[in-house]
């Protein structure tokens, strides 16, 4: 059972693959991966959260914040999706062969480098906004896991997550191009619940459900009107979060599970 003492960096290191271990980033991701993990499973608390989108599970927070007079609003969403895993769900948003399937901001994506089976290095161009200059990020993305215990309550620590945050990559300087650099930190993470009624039969579709939650926080890096900026992610992310999940149904719905 999580305990406000769960040691995520112990957790997430016995998840990770040698070559990713072994890289000059690991320390970064390592603390990065447990940080999100945390506030991703923290609840909403006291904090000034105003939520801003409700369709049916899904729902949508944010706190109004602004550095340097740019729009960093952290986004926090959560979402529960009947018939798929958690790790269905991280599979599909961290393996960059299904990027384009899903992604509606994106115009190019380039993996940059392949670290590991685990953590991968992408530069991605965003598809420019009215009346802003274009955007583009790069970052590292890596996939982990707590393994699956026999009490999947809400309250173990099991879970699968991906977690994207921007690096500086020499091969890559920021306004190098035409675009101005966004700087990213994301955690997409699911937990599988399985129906008690499934006990000691084969489990079903039917019987799972993937409890989801996806925080943003993202710093457009250069002037960006704040109302557009606001009205631009009120309509993304909740177009992505649906896209993406029903991405994931879609994809999923004939393959065995894969928990
Ligand atoms: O998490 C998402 N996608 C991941 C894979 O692509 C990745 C990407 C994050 C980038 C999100 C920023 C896109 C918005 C770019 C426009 C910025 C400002 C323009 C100025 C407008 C006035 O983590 C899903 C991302 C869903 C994005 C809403």
């Amino acid at each position: 059972v999580q305990t406000a003492q769960t040691n995520w960096g112990e957790l997430i290191r016995a998840a990770a693959t040698n070559a990713s271990l072994k890289h000059t980033y690991w320390p970064e991701i390592e603390r990065v991966v447990a940080e999100q993990i945390r506030s991703a499973r923290m609840g909403l608390g006291k904090g000034a959260w105003q939520l801003f989108v409700e369709d049916g599970e899904m729902k949508m927070y944010r706190r109004e914040v602004e550095e340097d007079g740019l729009v960093v609003d952290p986004l926090k969403a959560t979402h529960q999706v009947k018939g798929i895993t958690g790790r269905e769900l991280c599979h599909y948003f961290f393996y960059p062969e299904y990027r384009y399937d899903w992604e509606g901001t994106l115009e190019t994506m380039n993996v940059v480098d392949k670290i590991a089976e685990d953590t991968i290095l992408f530069h991605q161009i965003h598809k420019r906004i009215w009346p802003a200059a274009q955007r583009d990020a790069t970052f590292w993305s890596h996939l982990t896991h707590v393994p699956d215990e026999e009490n999947k309550s809400e309250d173990s620590p099991h879970m699968w997550a991906t977690v994207n945050s921007s690096v500086e990559l020499p091969s890559h300087p920021p306004n190098g191009g035409k675009q101005v650099r966004i700087y990213l930190t994301i955690i997409l993470m699911g937990q599988t619940i399985i129906s008690p009624a499934a006990k000691g039969r084969e489990i079903k579709r039917d019987d799972i459900t993937c409890k989801i939650t996806y925080c943003a926080v993202v710093n457009p890096g250069g002037w960006a009107p704040s109302s557009v900026l606001r009205a631009v992610y009120k309509r993304e992310y909740p177009k992505f979060l649906k896209r993406f999940t029903a991405y994931v149904l879609e994809k999923t719905k004939n393959l065995p599970i894969k928990l």
